[in-house]
């Protein structure tokens, strides 16, 4: 429960409860996983997705905690709780945004795909994102896949043609794809309008309507042509649609589900699934072979189709036996969302094979950066491998991250803020407690965990740390990070306080009860420094790591989360060695960053930057 915490009191059942636990609490193991990870009859399973970054973007902050960092603390999380946890991604390489980036660079499509595939693999490397696999969707497997879904959709009627009006240009011998065509908007008359939206007026445009429309590539004017395309019938799936997103979109993040419920409300339309493009995966019908389907029909397959690179034992994840419940919980930006609380589950609906849908829909909102919006053509904001060009490190950033994730509303990066909760949370309270108690241990009582001989101040400690626990856990369980995070700081806080208040450094020195005394509270402390290591694994895994190599732990597993509070650590527990976990961030440094990606700068990572790459990420979601 995310009651407000009373003041530092706690109850007669609260001391009662920690005491129990304490005396009486078994703490496991984390399990170890062995290839292929795979869901159990009975237990709790999870299946994580983070939504396929476009191969032909940079990934910049926002578009690193939107997805796949979110999915990876979850993920890391459900691992530390010893649920069966499977947790893939991979890059979403179809599409007219990767032929247009190819045709810019003068080169193929697969060529793009491969540079930039690297690019995303390098940047999650760094950032420690704990991938079971990361694929990407240019695969024989997606191929099959997407074209039997496709084939299996169409025989139980859920899909009909239709001719629609296009652009083709005479010149290039091609239909003109929303972003390949250029002309006058004919609402504000702005003569730069793309195919799809104005730039000066910012309205959607129909490419059709374009006054003097322009091929992008060669100039000339196209002409309108019919074609004929594949249309899936989302109002013949609605009701079904309805009924499954009532019984799970209570679940769902604030975002999600206003976006899902507004589809929804307003009616589902049939929606064209393919296009006369050549990047993309064929349609599989005579007559169509110079057509692909659209990149938002293939995607989402992804998910399956890299699963089945994982393991070959796929289906067991997304078409369990009836015994076996998966819960399949998906992270992404609410651009997103429609795609994945409409679309996606209306395929598998349609397929109607027991296909896993998605329990959990966890969207966030926009990060903004510098109260301005990211752009890698003006050179503002920290995209792919600027983060490691900081040296701050990995873990820093993840905590910062996580701190300022865009949960309920858009949020802000902000340098000073990192270094405020760099120097505040980190090092002064966070850093400071584990370091003081492992410190005490070494100099005080030989590098071991003393006996406890508990007393109601120390029950105290316990009992607050637990209720930051089960706060923990509700808000990690609805993958409500930012939250979880504070409810960590929280326990060292307290951890903090009381060791101020018992100073175990005065009392080792005094009378031999004295020296029991703070024995007892630097042992709760070590506790406290365990239990903090496992809470702060998911957000911070290589810190978690030190920590526990400090505390004398096997470095084998990050530790299990306990829901309540047991000794962690027996007597005469042997302790490591001591050392800081985090570094101050001096202001010169930040000012100097602050300046260095705020527009002003070249271009610096040597990608070259253009409007295609980046201001039009969404446009596909159109
Ligand atoms: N490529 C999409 C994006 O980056 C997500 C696809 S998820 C199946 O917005």
């Amino acid at each position: 429960p995310t009651k407000e915490k009373e003041m530092e009191t706690v109850s007669q059942e609260e001391l009662h409860n920690v005491e129990k636990s304490w005396t009486t609490g078994q703490y496991p193991e984390v399990k170890e996983n062995s290839y292929p990870i795979l869901p159990k009859k009975g237990e709790r399973n999870i299946l994580v997705t983070s939504a396929l970054p476009y191969v032909n973007n940079v990934p910049h902050l926002g578009n690193i905690i939107g997805c796949v960092l979110s999915a990876d603390i979850f993920a890391r999380y459900c691992r530390q709780r010893n649920y069966n946890t499977l947790y893939i991604s991979g890059t979403d390489e179809y599409g007219t945004a990767t032929e247009a980036k190819a045709l810019q660079e003068k080169t193929t499509p697969q060529v793009i795909c491969d540079k930039f595939f690297d690019i995303h693999n390098d940047v999650y490397r760094w950032f420690g994102i704990g991938f079971d696999y990361f694929g990407r969707t240019t695969t024989p497997e997606q191929t099959e896949i997407v074209q039997a879904f496709f084939l299996r959709i169409k025989s139980q009627g859920y899909v009909s043609s239709e001719t629609v009006e296009q652009l083709h240009c005479e010149s290039c011998d091609r239909f003109l794809a929303d972003r390949f065509v250029e002309g006058t908007c004919p609402r504000c008359k702005y003569e730069d309008a793309r195919g799809d939206q104005c730039d000066g007026c910012s309205h959607l445009v129909n490419a059709v309507e374009l006054i003097n429309p322009r091929c992008k590539m060669c100039n000339t004017r196209p002409v309108i042509k019919n074609s004929i395309q594949f249309f899936l019938d989302l109002p013949k799936i609605e009701k079904r649609l309805k009924e499954y997103s009532i019984t799970v979109e209570k679940e769902w993040s604030s975002v999600a589900r206003a976006v899902s419920k507004s589809w929804l409300r307003d009616g589902l339309k049939p929606r064209c699934i393919t296009r006369d493009l050549k990047w993309g995966i064929p349609v599989p019908i005579e007559g169509f072979e110079n057509k692909v389907f659209y990149v938002w029909f293939d995607a989402p397959f992804g998910y399956i189709s890299i699963t089945k690179r994982y393991t070959k034992e796929y289906k067991k994840w997304w078409q369990p036996l009836q015994d076996t419940k998966i819960d399949l919980c998906q992270f992404m930006a609410k651009d997103n969302v429609p795609f994945h609380a409409i679309m996606f589950p209306a395929y598998l609906l349609a397929a109607n094979q027991n296909y896993t849908l998605i329990k959990y829909l966890m969207a966030t909102e926009y990060l903004n950066y510098e109260d301005k919006k990211f752009s890698k053509s003006r050179g503002i904001g920290v995209f792919g491998t600027d983060a490691r060009d900081t040296g701050i490190p990995a873990d820093v950033w993840r905590f910062y991250l996580a701190y300022i994730r865009p949960e309920t509303q858009d949020s802000n990066f902000n340098w000073v803020d990192l270094a405020t909760k760099n120097n505040s949370e980190l090092l002064n309270n966070l850093g400071n407690f584990v370091n003081r108690a492992l410190v005490f241990s070494e100099k005080f009582f030989n590098s071991t965990v003393p006996p406890i001989e508990a007393e109601e101040a120390d029950w105290t400690v316990l009992a607050l740390a637990q209720r930051e626990l089960s706060c923990y856990i509700n808000a990690m369980e609805q993958a409500k990070l930012r939250d979880g995070l504070k409810y960590i700081l929280a326990i060292s806080k307290h951890g903090n306080q009381y060791m101020q208040f018992q100073q175990p450094w005065v009392k080792v020195k005094g009378t031999d009860d004295n020296k029991k005394r703070a024995g007892t509270v630097i042992a709760i402390c070590c506790n406290l420094a365990c239990l903090l290591s496992a809470l702060l694994a998911p957000f911070m895994p290589s810190t978690a790591k030190q920590l526990r190599s400090q505390l004398g732990l096997s470095n084998k597993s990050y530790g299990y989360i306990p829901e309540t509070i047991t000794n962690m650590l027996p007597t005469w527990h042997k302790i490591g060695k001591p050392n800081p976990l985090f570094t101050k961030i001096e202001d010169q440094k930040i000012e100097m960053l602050r300046k260095k990606y705020d527009g002003q700068q070249e271009t610096n990572n040597g990608i070259s930057a253009n409007k295609v790459s980046d201001e039009s990420i969404t446009l596909e979601a159109a």
